[in-house]
């Protein structure tokens, strides 16, 4: 129906909007980077993934949306370099479907270097179920990525069952503890303890942990006072990538 045809045309026409969210350090309050979340301007409304990533998933054009997506990211890298925060970092999802592709290290490094951004700044964001449908050539695709500097985080971290096997056979660069966590903190023992112990495992990998979800001042201080990263309604929604170049500016 109409989000299908509003999809095919964006993806054609390169018209799909890519929103940015802050990430910040929550000792020092400091923006860190941002992820970079798909949006589609269809009838005058911007609609979520929650419209249009199943669509998406059933048309078999994933890696196209995610494409642009990392297209969007190493420009505002670029973009950011521009404002004097060479320092910032950028995220972006990729499918589970894009990343079991064969071509899929080439298409990534072919928008790294055409935009000419800095590698080490990008990271790819895979769910634990893309993990799951991971193949040895997968896995070698991964790594080269690695190997070029490009990071790679584990999104929705925590919430299957294989996290830990994950987290011992990849590269990974970050762990990002899934918002269920994070929803029932500081007061739920259970997910105290959860997160707690990410966050010990991140440490102890040398990796970098990222809070999804914060929403509260209670939460926030309860993930201060483990050195975590954090993103979440509570500190910044996402917003058009004009807006947080303007926020860089001030
Ligand atoms: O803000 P939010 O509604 O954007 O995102 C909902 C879900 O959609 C999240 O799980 C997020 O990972 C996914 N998502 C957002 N943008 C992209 C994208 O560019 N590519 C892929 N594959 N998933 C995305
Ligand atoms: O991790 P994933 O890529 O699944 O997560 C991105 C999704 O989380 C997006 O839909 C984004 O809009 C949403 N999100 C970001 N911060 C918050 C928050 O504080 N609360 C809730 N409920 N969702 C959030
Ligand atoms: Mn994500
Ligand atoms: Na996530």
């Amino acid at each position: 129906e109409w989000v299908g045809a509003e999809l095919r045309h964006a993806l054609e026409h390169g018209d799909l909007v890519p929103y940015f969210q802050p990430v910040v350090d929550l000792r020092t309050g400091r923006l860190v980077g941002a992820e970079c979340l798909c949006r589609l301007r269809a009838a005058g409304e911007l609609l979520l993934p929650v419209d249009f990533l199943e669509i998406a998933t059933e048309e078999g054009v994933l890696h196209l949306l995610d494409r642009q997506m990392l297209r969007h990211a190493c420009e505002e890298l670029v973009a950011w370099d521009g404002l004097g925060r060479g320092d910032l970092e950028v995220s972006v999802n990729v499918a589970a479907q894009h990343v079991a592709r064969v071509d899929f290290a080439d298409g990534v490094l072919e928008v790294v270097e055409a935009v000419g951004c800095d590698p080490a700044r990008l990271h790819l964001e895979l769910t634990e179920s893309a993990l799951l449908e991971l193949s040895p050539g997968t896995t070698d695709r991964l790594r080269r990525l690695r190997e070029l500097g490009i990071g790679v985080m584990l999104d929705d971290f925590g919430t299957r069952y294989a996290s830990l096997s994950y987290a011992r056979q990849f590269p990974v660069t970050a762990l990002k503890i899934d918002r269920s966590f994070v929803a029932g903190l500081p007061t739920t023992r259970t997910d105290a303890a959860i997160v707690r112990s990410v966050a010990a495992l991140a440490e102890g990998l040398g990796v970098k942990c990222v809070a999804e979800g914060v929403e509260t001042p209670e939460q926030r201080e309860f993930l201060a006072a483990l050195g975590l990263l954090g993103q979440g309604f509570g500190l910044a929604r996402p917003m058009p990538a004009d807006e947080l170049r303007a926020r860089l500016q001030d």
